[in-house]
């Protein structure tokens, strides 16, 4: 989460067809928000979800689930151990004795409220003993993370688990897909922790990249194929959560048909770095990698083909070893339109064809117009890929391991035959780099169809080599693969790197990366709302205020367009003339939507003349209310200037 970041929950809403709400990139959402993906057709048993486990919050061999601490307080699944390249669980190693959750710390029903990770199984999640407040995963940002996505796999979406930290703070986590619901409130048996652990190893992204993503399998995830998700991944099945007779994880992937298709950051097929899951098929044994190809240490067995179907949904169970493992589940990718293969982008033959770059005779071209835009990269630059002034960047931390820069008014690419659901308009995941600070905003401009141009806001990201997915709608579109899509920059602002574009339906909501630009920012106040932008105008000088005595109650209130990560609000009245004006307790409610806002505030403060400075856990979110939570009634409640440390 990747993103990811994220304490306060939420996104995926659904079971069985229903919305599922992304998770930011930068993460978590909230217990209000909604769905994303989902698009299920009536009748299908799957959702749609995306991946956010990632590196930061641990489930990785770098950070691992090591037999000291196991989940543990510090990074969810933890830093120092690990079931990575170093110390076995890998497809060279194979599994190692010396890792994994054991007996002796604590992911286990053996251990408890005195373990190191505060995680008991014969226990709900609810009670007291089955997840601590106060120590293990709770009492960290990254440990909440991981209880995030253990929710949302446990629990459906409907339901969702309240748990404190160690100081009392409450957190909201949003469950999801509905694998063990019973396990909010009873102990989670074989079954149950196989369903969630399948659930986390199949949301793990490396990257920090989200991605949607179609599920399949047994249990209540169910069964049933999208058009819109074409790429079987792969399959996830084994245990994290309690480890085997030998002291050791066994938690496995194995490939689909379309593991090396649609390739995107620290999924399958990418170069992943520290996972926790190992090849159940390795390469390097001697087998094939796939799940449904007959191994002899055994094989994936496949769903039956539903009628007109041509391929399996996924896999039902997985044999490896003489154990059956009837929990996995099968992720299937959506359809990833890559820049640097788009024209304009792609390196092509002295003739036109396509080519790999590097290869005899290939060299970049710049693409053709489309008769309404030019796309006029210079060639020469770009002799050999990845040098300066190349528009193609070679990258392995971008989807197919490259991207498309200097993006400009008459430099960009053209996808052609993207695919929609429907007519109109049809929301999209941008994946974009953008080394400039979060404060500072890029533009692209999208044409339609030949359309008008559609210019959107793109954060910085103090990064030029990782992707972020921002999702935007675009209008214009026909309903099938009768669809072009051209990026460029805008006549006046300079363009984000462009990696990939997603079309992910109409009906999906998106993990929209917000804007750290205030003046992009849309304000709003419980009275005076229309003077609201004042206090984000860059002018300390001038200020907004209630024009009347404060009262409790009384809000002004920020969205930043999508998520960001706050840990700070300063309410500064020191320059405006109005020092005075400060309530004498104010509190910050966060929303992952805009539109519905916890009951539980991030931080409560007293006010303060001149400056108030309002700290909290840093959090993902959409948008924050602040509020006057004890008036000063003498007093009008003013703002002059509110800063953030925003970013995304
Ligand atoms: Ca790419």
């Amino acid at each position: 989460m990747d993103k990811m970041t994220l304490r306060r929950i939420g996104w995926i809403g659904a079971s069985l067809g229903l919305t599922t709400a992304l998770i930011g990139c930068n993460d978590m959402q909230a217990d209000s928000s909604t769905g994303d993906t989902g698009a299920a057709p009536a009748g299908g048993g799957y959702l749609t979800t995306t991946n956010g486990l990632n590196s930061i919050n641990g489930l990785n061999s770098v950070n691992g689930l090591n037999s000291v601490n196991g989940l543990n307080s510090v990074n969810g699944f933890n830093s120092a151990n690990g079931l990575g390249s170093i110390n076995g669980l890998n497809s060279v190693n194979g599994f190692n004795s010396a890792n994994g959750f054991n007996s002796a710390n604590g992911f286990n029903s053996a251990n408890g409220l005195n373990s190191v990770n505060g995680l008991n199984m014969a226990n709900g999640l609810n009670s007291v003993n089955g997840l601590s407040s106060i120590s293990g995963l709770m009492t960290s940002d990254v440990g909440r993370q991981t209880v995030q996505y253990m929710v949302r796999c446990a629990l459906a979406s409907n339901d969702s688990l309240v748990k404190q930290d160690q100081y009392g703070n409450n957190f909201t986590f949003q469950g999801g897909l509905g694998l063990a619901p019973a396990y909010k409130t009873g102990g989670c048996n074989q079954d149950c922790t196989e369903m969630v652990s399948a659930c986390m190893m199949a949301h793990i992204n490396t990257s920090g990249t989200h991605i949607p993503l179609w599920m399949d399998g047994p249990d209540s995830i169910g069964w049933g194929q999208s058009p819109w998700f074409p790429t079987r991944e792969g399959t996830f099945f084994g245990q994290l959560m309690v480890t085997n007779a030998n002291n050791a994880l066994d938690a496995y992937y194995c490939n689909g048909p379309g593991t090396d298709q649609n390739v995107v950051p620290g999924r399958l097929g990418a170069t992943q770095g520290s996972v926790p899951y190992a090849d159940a098929w390795p390469k390097s044994a001697g087998f094939d990698g796939m799940c449904d190809s007959s191994h002899s240490t055994g094989q994936c067995a496949t769903n039956a083909l539903s009628s007109g179907e041509t391929a399996t949904d996924g896999d039902t169970s997985c044999t490896l070893n003489g154990h059956v493992w009837k929990h996995p589940i099968t992720v299937w990718r959506s359809i990833t339109y890559q820049a640097e293969a788009a024209q304009g982008g792609a390196y092509m033959t002295a003739t036109g064809g396509t080519c790999s770059p590097g290869s005899s005779g290939c060299a970049w071209q710049a693409g053709s117009s489309d008769g309404i835009h030019g796309f006029g990269f210079v060639a020469s630059n770009c002799t050999t890929p990845g040098s300066n002034g190349c528009a193609i960047i070679v990258d392995a931390n971008n989807g197919m391991g490259k991207r498309v820069g200097y993006i400009g008014p008459s430099k960009g690419v053209l996808f052609s035959g993207v695919n929609v659901a429907a007519a109109g308009t049809n929301n999209i995941v941008v994946y974009y780099t953008n080394g400039d600070a979060a404060y500072q905003t890029r533009y692209l401009q999208f044409s339609v169809n030949g359309g008008a141009p559609q210019v959107r806001p793109f954060g910085g990201l103090n990064d030029w080599s990782h992707p972020r997915g921002a999702a935007i709608s675009l209008s214009g579109f026909n309903a099938g693969t009768n669809n072009t899509v051209s990026v460029t920059a805008d006549p006046t602002h300079l363009a984000p790197d462009l990696d990939w574009i997603e079309i992910v339906n109409t009906d999906s909501s998106v993990p929209s990366t917000g804007l750290c630009q205030p003046s992009l920012w849309n304000v709003t106040a419980s009275t005076n709302g229309v003077a609201a932008n004042v206090a984000v105008d860059g002018n300390g000088t001038d200020r907004w205020s209630t024009n009347r005595s404060m009262a409790v109650g009384d809000y002004y209130q920020i969205d930043f367009t999508g998520n960001v990560r706050l840990s700070t609000l300063t309410l500064d009245n020191s320059n405006d003339g109005s020092g005075n004006d400060y309530p004498a307790t104010v509190a910050v409610y966060p929303s992952q939507d805009g539109v519905n806002f916890s009951s539980s505030p991030l931080a409560t403060v007293a006010g303060a003349s001149g400056k108030t400075v309002i700290s909290f856990t840093q959090e993902s979110l959409r948008a924050v209310r602040i509020q006057v939570t004890g008036a000063r009634s003498a007093n009008w409640w003013s703002l002059g200037e509110i800063e953030t440390d925003c970013t995304l």
